[in-house]
């Protein structure tokens, strides 16, 4: 009976590690859904995407807890002379890289919520990978970091990256903002790791 029950087991084990594979190389960090008014029409939700494999991982469909008509991937980006947020097929994350959802890039987004939750109130959210496996993760509604001055920030910087994204590779793009706006990163990035310096770009940008 024992010997049943633990062989039982170690194939549940076996095969939920096998269908868990991509979930669980891919972290989610700091999952957050930005503050909205009452009659708010979307919401935006933001993370950092860690993938801890050598393969590219994709985040290809959500689903929420709350009651919404739809839920769509993003990415905010230059159409001709306008900003717009883009719908994706999919968020892509390089191997061994990091993908941030932020104000301005790519989000999460939610669309015709039901009721638009209040700041600290905490969302489930299932991300679906492009193998078919699942990652819950619970994100805190809050304020963006800082309000309007800080979108309007974002979304200049938004602009100037993605018009560089039309002609050079991200990794150029991350360059020029760098010696732009932050010279001690671009200093670290000499002696630490490309992710790294990057992390700390995105977290100074915002
Ligand atoms: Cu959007």
């Amino acid at each position: 009976m024992k010997a049943y029950v633990l062989r039982a087991l170690s194939t549940v084990l076996l095969l939920s590690c096998a269908f868990y594979a991509a979930a669980a190389e891919l972290k989610v960090i700091d999952p957050w859904v930005r503050a909205a008014p009452p009659n708010a029409p979307a919401l935006g939700v933001f993370m950092t995407l860690e993938n801890h494999s050598g393969a590219e991982l994709a985040v290809v469909a959500a689903r929420t807890s709350l009651a919404v008509d739809r839920v769509e991937l993003h990415r905010t980006m230059m159409v001709g002379d306008v900003m717009k947020m883009v719908p994706q097929q999919k968020i892509p994350v390089a191997p061994h890289s990091a993908t941030v959802l932020k104000p301005g890039s790519w989000h999460v987004m939610l669309i015709a919520p039901e009721k638009v939750p209040a700041i600290g109130d905490k969302l489930q959210l299932t991300l679906v990978l492009g193998d078919g496996s699942e990652q819950g993760v619970e994100a805190v509604v809050r304020k963006g970091k800082k309000g309007m001055k800080g979108h309007d920030h974002e979304m200049k910087q938004g602009k100037n990256c993605d018009r560089k994204h039309e002609m050079k590779s991200a990794k150029e793009c991350k360059k020029k903002h760098e010696m732009k706006h932050d010279r001690k990163c671009n200093k670290e990035h000499e002696m630490k790791h490309d992710k790294d310096c990057k992390k700390k770009y995105e977290m100074d940008a915002e």
